[in-house]
């Protein structure tokens, strides 16, 4: 154990977020160990967390157990507790059954609890205290994501020296819709704490800077908000787009592996060589359009416009959130869907609906995409989706057709896709059978380009460009669309 993780104040930059980049074990004598849980978030924050002595500040997992800060292939972790009762209040509660419905459009009923208000304003204060240990004198810090709005304006109150950055991972709604939240105030101002605050559209970035007016009538200037502080001196706070991507150049190395080719052609093989393969990759989420995108393919089924000879959709949904009610009702409706229409159509030989209700690894999520003919991304709401990303990533091929949804970030960048509105079930069908069908030339062609996008834009440029824009040198990547 390094005994400089113990001293305050000694990192240039913090990364804080409610989850730790590792995943706790337990060794074969009790002991604590710990394993990656690689996400793009740490492969595109390690070099600069190396490069600037960096920590990561969050929560391991386990919840009602405190651990000492460690080191983890070659990261500082410095994490954060969390109780039983706060995991239920603050996690499952505040920021996944009222933050998130409400920020995607109230797909499902947001629940509005005072006590899981409470909860999440306790444990923000936790994080930002942490924070405000760690940080040396004007050190970096970047927040992310909706379960710590708060922390920004709260790391300011406490240390006014720090550059704080603070990225959204998720939409943020409308007035409209936003305004029904009861803190609405308190969330924005705690946002308003930072010197960046990111997000991943455009349309994001302008519904949270309408937000601002309503509800504070600060001046704003495009991507600018003038924030006054308690003495009446303006901060200039600015608020944009960052759209976040994956490390492309990572999947497509695995997408390359012989072995990870040969088990792509396997899965084919196993699924009884149908002449058409759609995917769908999702958490198991009510966001993720599940039900719509299987209730096209049933009627399509149904309507004789597709056979199970012909296409077998492979559905993986992996676990998710799974004590919170709404999750558990979804669960129930999407299998009932799935086991209703592999009744209805499967043969012996050929099965309709592929469903796998598991979570795999990353090099069987690649044999995947590459075994796919169609991707089938139909998010009703979704801040970037990079399911669509790692698809595109992965296809050097340069085939296969990629059906997106127009209310994922994803499509303000990947305009080549073959685009739905996930609501129109009519033009949800029409828009599969136009991929299933679509000549290979015009596969290529379209595959070409959203290649080149993702290429241009992957994570590592996201956290180079977000970093630059906070540290003051406002360099804007080329590969950001702007509207
Ligand atoms: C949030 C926002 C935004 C899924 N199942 C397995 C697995 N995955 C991986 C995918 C992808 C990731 O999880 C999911 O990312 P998405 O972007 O699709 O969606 P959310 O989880 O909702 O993420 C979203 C994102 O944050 C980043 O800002 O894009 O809009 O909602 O990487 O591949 N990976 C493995 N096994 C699985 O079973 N290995």
């Amino acid at each position: 154990i390094r005994d400089d993780l113990y001293v305050d104040a000694a990192y240039d930059m913090l990364v804080v977020s409610n989850r730790l980049p590792v995943d706790y074990d337990e060794g074969p004598g009790g002991e604590t160990r710990w394993k990656s849980s690689p996400g793009g978030l740490v492969t595109a924050l390690e070099p600069v967390m190396r490069a600037a002595d960096g920590a990561w500040i969050g929560w391991t997992g386990v919840a009602d157990r405190e651990f000492d800060p460690f080191e983890h292939d070659g990261i500082s972790i410095i994490p954060v507790p969390l109780s039983a009762a706060e995991l239920e209040e603050y996690y499952e509660g505040f920021s996944n059954d009222t933050l998130w419905p409400l920020y995607h459009d109230v797909i499902a009923p947001p629940t509005f609890h005072r006590e899981w208000w409470e909860s999440y304003v306790r444990v923000n204060r936790r994080f930002a205290e942490a924070a405000a240990r760690a940080a040396s004198p004007g050190a970096v810090v970047w927040v992310q994501d909706y379960q710590l709005q708060l922390v920004p304006r709260m790391l300011r109150e406490s240390r006014p020296d720090l550059v704080i950055g603070f990225f959204n991972h998720i939409p943020f709604p409308a007035y409209g819709i936003y305004s029904q939240l009861p803190w609405r105030r308190q969330v924005v101002d705690g946002l308003l704490g930072a010197d960046v605050i990111g997000f991943q559209r455009a349309a994001d970035a302008g519904n949270f800077t309408r937000a601002v007016r309503r509800l504070f009538g600060y001046a704003t200037r495009g991507s600018v908000i003038d924030v006054p502080d308690a003495t009446g001196e303006v901060r200039h706070v600015v608020a944009r787009h960052f759209p976040i991507s994956i490390d492309a150049a990572g999947f497509e190395e695995i997408a390359r592996r012989p072995e990870v080719q040969a088990r792509a052609r396997e899965i084919r093989e196993s699924l009884g060589n149908p002449e058409v393969i759609m995917l769908g990759v999702d958490r198991l989420d009510y966001t993720k359009g599940i039900r719509h995108r299987l209730k096209a393919f049933g009627e399509l089924l149904r309507d004789e416009r597709m056979s199970v000879q012909g296409v077998t959709l492979v559905q993986v949904a992996s676990p998710s959130r799974e004590r919170v009610e709404t999750y558990r009702q979804l669960r129930d409706e999407i299998e009932l869907m799935v086991g209703r229409l592999n009744g209805d159509y499967s043969t012996l030989g050929h099965q309709a609906i592929a469903y796998l209700h598991h979570g795999y690894p990353r090099e069987e999520m690649v044999a995947l995409y590459l075994a796919a003919d169609v991707m089938l991304v139909t998010a009703l709401r979704d801040g970037m989706n990079l399911v669509a990303k790692e698809y595109v990533a992965c296809r050097f091929d340069e085939d296969g057709v990629l059906l997106l949804s127009e209310f994922t970030g994803a499509s303000d960048e990947l305009r080549q896709a073959v685009l739905v509105n996930p609501h129109d079930i009519d033009g949800l069908k029409d828009a599969m059978v136009e991929a299933v069908e679509m000549p290979r030339r015009e596969r290529s062609r379209r595959m070409r380009a959203l290649r080149r996008r993702v290429r241009e834009n992957d994570v590592a440029n996201w956290s180079a460009t977000f970093l630059k824009t906070l540290t003051g040198a406002g360099i804007i990547a080329p590969g950001i669309p702007e509207s």
